[in-house]
């Protein structure tokens, strides 16, 4: 029997240290700080090379995010959280099979995500038999000769369950779901389902694509940006830049967060010291303090003034729209009072922002994580559609949506098939480009894949990069289902919990990544993404592999499939040898791929079609944009809880966990700590650092998690804020968004007790 391997994130043993959250970003200490990280992970010689090589025409996509590259590059074009993302995958440091034969799971487990990541890269496969308590080596065609002979021996090929992560390319995501589908299941749950699957549906079915509208240079004909839910100043540091360029040409800039992060007061760019520009700029112009969970009643307040203040777009409405006269009635009808009382946001601050919308003659809405994770994610989105459609900011210079993705390839997967739900239109075109037919049945999304797997559905779980166990919700819960799975698969680069915490047999093939060189049969390869503007461009690596041992994707997924499918007319070891060929095929699978070996070489890459963008037209059913009427959600909580949101920290990458410092913040050394306003802490007659628990509730269940310090924060009254992924274990399974059954990290309501017996932190 395999000993008990525990779930929950051990703390690094550091003091937490406070200090007034900055208000400035970037600039000088943003530079030290990625020269520091890159020097000690990478050296010298490597930093320069693999620096020199991001986002540059001929190097490799930064790993950081999808934000799109300007078409003049300088030799900047990354950020601080860009470098360390570059230089924890570049990193020299290494773990091989004696790590492995030192540290049982049960060690391991006793290590945080920090210690975990800082081992270095995974350099061979790893296979886990069933009670064993270590990893031991195995080649790579055993490794893959047991996944194939596990997958044929299914019941059901809807008994294995496949996730990608947002990383993986174009050309590695289009062979993954060829595979998986050929296989025989659409079980094709994504890290969008958790992300930015709320646009996706509430954009598809209000403009007719589920996409952004804009593209970088509509930046600098805006009048108006709103900025809603999103923290660029540590996830996007570069869009600081476009919106540093906007506001010199006099747009202005809105601000909507319960939290007044950094980035959006003061913006300096790395780049102007050395232009001897020291003036940092004032980046925001109204920040709108929204409680959590307040924008659909904030939206509805500026929709209402909009109303009053005229500034429509007659003309479009009329021929290009539906749905506005009950839209509008709503508006109308919903009372001041209730606006006022739900956003918490005064009156005359709506109004005030109000009527710059209605003046705006080009307006551009971004977004992320702040409007996706909740439970009317979907809706609220809408709203914001609702507020643009009103004035025609779509398909105009200077105007439209933006949702501001994640992950650096997580658009680009879902374009070439990483879904579990694909439509009709897509399937009939890859049936076509592959030759075979495919399964039309839908498969699980994420959450839907842990509860199959508590309910013993799932046989085979096979992740495509992340880091599944803690990225999800409800930690215990899905490490239980998780351990009920035969055998789980990981192509991965770095250590992280899934690899500790996973079924009763585990396999984990490390990977190349995008900074390092990819030699196939025929030579050299590149592969392709997409950023979050739509546009598809190249991206080759050009460092030394970490290991000989490390394959591509396309090569494992090749290989894989080339051994389990054995009567399959797709030549899949032919594919590997040559991405070239990979890309022949997706010309002839995917729609707005045409010609792509010729097209993705162009120095810029290419833009993929969007109709609203490119024409003003909606591929909806009746070919209109739609405006859409909500209700207000219900935001009420009972008097003794509080409302949660779980946020990344400056010093993260999701569940990779660079250090332990939140820079902007200026809370360092621990990140067990809880958010809160100093009055409600006065209520509660706390000091900073009050060792407390807290309690989730969810229709009747509880979740609590013990030993967490209080901070004094600039946070809403009644909301309180907490790092991901350590409060994971508290988000219930079943909150999810309606429609795109999304968690709903940003909507977590919670009771707080002082934790018994504990010491508080010296
Ligand atoms: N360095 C770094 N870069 C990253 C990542 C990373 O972890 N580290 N992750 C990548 C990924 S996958 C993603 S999806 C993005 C995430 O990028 P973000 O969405 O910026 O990330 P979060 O930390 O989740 O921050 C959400 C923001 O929404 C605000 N917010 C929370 N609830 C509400 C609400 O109800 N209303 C409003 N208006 N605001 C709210 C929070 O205060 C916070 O500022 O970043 C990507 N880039
Ligand atoms: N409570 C809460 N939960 C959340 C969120 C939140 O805001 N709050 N955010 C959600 C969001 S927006 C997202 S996108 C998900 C993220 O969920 P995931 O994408 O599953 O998680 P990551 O932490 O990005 O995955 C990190 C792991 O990916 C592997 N990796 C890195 N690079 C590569 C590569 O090139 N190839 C391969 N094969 N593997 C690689 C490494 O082993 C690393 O440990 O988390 C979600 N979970
Ligand atoms: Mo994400």
């Amino acid at each position: 029997m395999r000993k008990p391997v525990p779930h929950i994130v051990p703390l690094d043993n550091n003091k937490l240290r406070l200090s007034k959250p900055k208000k400035l970003a970037a600039g000088i200490p943003a530079v030290v700080s990625s020269s520091k990280h890159s020097l000690k992970k990478m050296g010298l010689t490597r930093t320069v090379k693999s620096l020199s090589m991001v986002n540059q025409k001929s190097g490799f996509d930064c790993p950081g995010c999808a934000w799109p590259d300007p078409e003049n590059r300088t030799h900047f074009e990354f950020c601080e959280n860009g470098a360390k993302a570059v230089a924890d995958e570049a990193t020299k440091s290494k773990v091989g099979r004696d790590f492995f034969k030192k540290f049982s799971l049960q060690d391991l487990a006793s290590k945080s995500d920090f210690w975990l990541n800082d081992q270095g890269r995974i350099v061979e496969p790893l296979f886990l038999s069933k009670d064993s308590n270590n990893y031991e080596p195995i080649s790579w065609d055993d490794a893959l000769t047991k996944i194939s002979d596990r997958l044929n021996a299914l019941s059901t090929p809807d008994k294995a369950v496949f996730y990608t992560s947002g990383r993986t390319s174009n050309e590695a995501a289009f062979l993954y779901q060829a595979f998986i589908r050929s296989y025989g299941t659409n079980n094709l749950p994504d890290c969008s389902n958790m992300c930015h699957e709320s646009s996706g549906k509430g954009l598809g079915s209000t403009i007719g694509i589920g996409k952004g509208t804009v593209k970088l240079e509509d930046f600098n004909h805006s009048d108006l940006i709103l900025v809603i839910g999103q923290n660029p100043g540590t996830n996007h540091p570069r869009m600081l830049t476009a919106l540093r360029d906007a506001k010199k040409r006099g747009s202005k800039i809105i601000h909507i967060n319960p939290l007044p992060e950094a980035g959006l007061e003061r913006f300096k760019h790395p780049q102007d010291y050395m232009s001897l520009d020291f003036k940092s700029t004032k980046l925001s112009d109204f920040h709108l303090q929204v409680k959590i969970g307040g924008d659909a009643a904030l939206m509805k307040g500026l929709i209402k003034v909009h109303l009053e203040s005229g500034g429509f777009d007659t003309e479009f409405i009329e021929n290009s729209t539906t749905g506005f006269q009950s839209m509008c009635d709503n508006a109308r009808e919903t009372p001041w009072e209730l606006i006022v009382r739900d956003s918490g946001v005064e009156k005359h601050l709506i109004e005030k922002v109000g009527v710059l919308c209605a003046r705006s003659n080009a307006t551009i809405a971004c977004w992320a994580m702040g409007l996706t994770q909740h439970r009317n994610g979907v809706s609220v989105i809408q709203e914001v559609v609702n507020l643009l459609l009103l004035g025609g900011h779509v398909g105009r210079k200077g105007a439209g949506f933006c949702p501001v993705r994640g992950h650096s390839n997580v658009q680009g997967d879902r374009t070439v098939g990483i879904w579990e739900a694909p439509s009709d239109s897509f399937m009939d075109k890859m049936e076509q480009g592959l030759k075979i037919s495919l399964p039309r049945k839908h498969g699980y999304d994420v959450v839907n894949s842990i509860k199959a797997m508590a309910d013993s559905n799932v046989e085979v779980f096979f992740c495509m990069g992340g880091n599944f166990l803690s990225a999800t919700p409800d930690t215990r819960f899905t490490a239980n289902a998780l351990s009920n799975v035969d055998l789980i698969v990981q192509v991965s680069t770095k250590l992280n919990r899934s690899h500790i915490v996973t079924g009763k047999e585990a396999l984990i093939l490390p990977c190349l990544g995008r900074t390092e060189l990819d030699i196939q049969k025929s030579g050299k390869q590149f592969v392709s993404v997409e950023n979050s503007m739509g546009i598809v461009h190249m991206s080759r690596g050009g460092l030394k592999p970490a290991s000989e041992l490390l394959r591509s994707e396309p090569w494992i997924v090749a290989s894989l499939a080339a051994k389990t499918l054995k009567n399959s007319p797709i030549e899949w070891n032919e594919l590997a040898s040559s991405y070239d060929k990979i890309r022949d095929i997706m010309s002839e699978s995917l729609h707005g791929f045409e010609d792509y070996n010729i097209r993705v070489r162009e120095e810029n890459g290419f833009y993929l079609p969007n109709p609203p963008r490119d024409s003003r037209t909606f591929q909806t059913d009746d070919g209109k944009a739609h405006f859409t009427t909500h209700d207000l959600p219900d935001v009420s909580v009972e008097s003794d809880q509080y409302v949660m949101m779980t946020l990344r920290s400056h010093d993260q990458y999701n569940t990779t966990i660079y250090g332990l410092d939140d820079r902007y913040r200026g809370i360092k050394g621990n990140r067990r700590i809880l958010m809160m306003n100093p009055l409600d802490m006065l209520e509660r007659n706390w000091k900073t650092r009050q060792v407390i628990d807290i309690t989730s509730h969810f229709e009747g269940e509880e979740r609590t998690s013990g030993n967490w310090l209080v901070i004094p924060y600039e946070i809403p009254s009644g909301n309180i804020a907490a790092y991901f992924p350590e409060a994971n274990e508290l988000v219930p399974l079943d909150s999810t968004a309606e429609i795109s059954n999304t968690p709903t990290s940003k909507w977590i309501i919670c009771s707080l007790s002082e934790t018994s017996n504990s010491d508080e932190e010296e």
